[in-house]
């Protein structure tokens, strides 16, 4: 009798974890298709993170679903943050917030991606890059970005220069520059020496002179900080 119990607890613990939803896509599988925050579960019952996610694309439908993984609305949330919480991830998946590196890495294990980067100006212009491919090393090999080509999208090309590079943040410097190019742009990204995106750079509602701000070099050069940019992730259709 006691044996069976057990047994009925292990299958059912077991059934539970083969559905766990992995990202976005997973959710909306299980029948969950607003937009809105959710639990994923990126590496098993015990990697739960809370995420946004981008049920309805209007640009670009598909099957499968977007995971946002980077979001700038309205500079509530610091972003001139150190490696922990640049590894870990910060804010609120509601409003502003970094998903994590360590969350994107084991994420991006399980799938193969795509990228897409949405972002708006404050003259009210929407655009997007869209790149074929997108996954995260690991830590041990400082989160190296490895970026797909550039697909489409008004915005421009302004990250194939990031492609392959180390994440640098204030207090870990992997960039190619001979200074800190976190230091020098305000943010934290996967610098080279230094960018052509900064979407974690400091929210400056237009303006900004120091090239300091939430920038995309291709659509609104270094002078001018974004009102919105996100960078989201799905599973490439098969
Ligand atoms: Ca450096």
């Amino acid at each position: 009798m006691m044996l069976r119990v057990v047994l009925a607890a292990l299958l059912t613990a077991a059934a539970y974890t083969g559905t766990l939803p992995k990202d976005c896509s997973d959710v909306y599988k299980s029948g969950s298709g607003l937009n809105g925050v959710y639990t994923i579960y990126p590496a098993g019952p015990t990697s739960s993170v809370r995420v946004y996610c981008d049920m309805n694309d209007v640009i670009d439908a598909s099957a499968e679903k977007w995971t946002v993984i980077q979001r700038r609305l309205d500079g509530t949330v610091n972003f001139f943050m150190k490696w922990d919480h640049y590894k870990n991830g910060f804010g609120s998946a509601a409003g502003e917030y970094w998903l994590g590196l360590e969350t994107m890495h084991l994420l991006t294990q399980v799938k193969n991606y795509e990228l897409r980067v949405d972002m708006e100006d404050f003259d009210g212009q929407k655009v997007f890059a869209h790149y074929a491919a997108f996954s995260v090393g690991p830590e041990s090999e400082g989160y190296k970005l490895n970026l797909g080509t550039f697909v489409k999208g008004a915005a421009g090309d302004s990250l194939s220069l990031h492609n392959g590079q180390k994440f640098t943040t204030t207090d870990k410097d992997q960039d190619t520059h001979p200074s800190n190019c976190a230091r020098l742009a305000y943010g934290a990204f996967w610098y080279a020496a230094c960018f052509g995106a900064n979407p974690n750079g400091i929210y400056t509602w237009g303006p900004s002179p120091q090239a300091a701000g939430v920038q995309w070099n291709t659509f609104r050069g270094l002078e001018q900080s974004l009102k919105t940019i996100t960078m989201k992730i799905r599973p490439v259709a098969t």
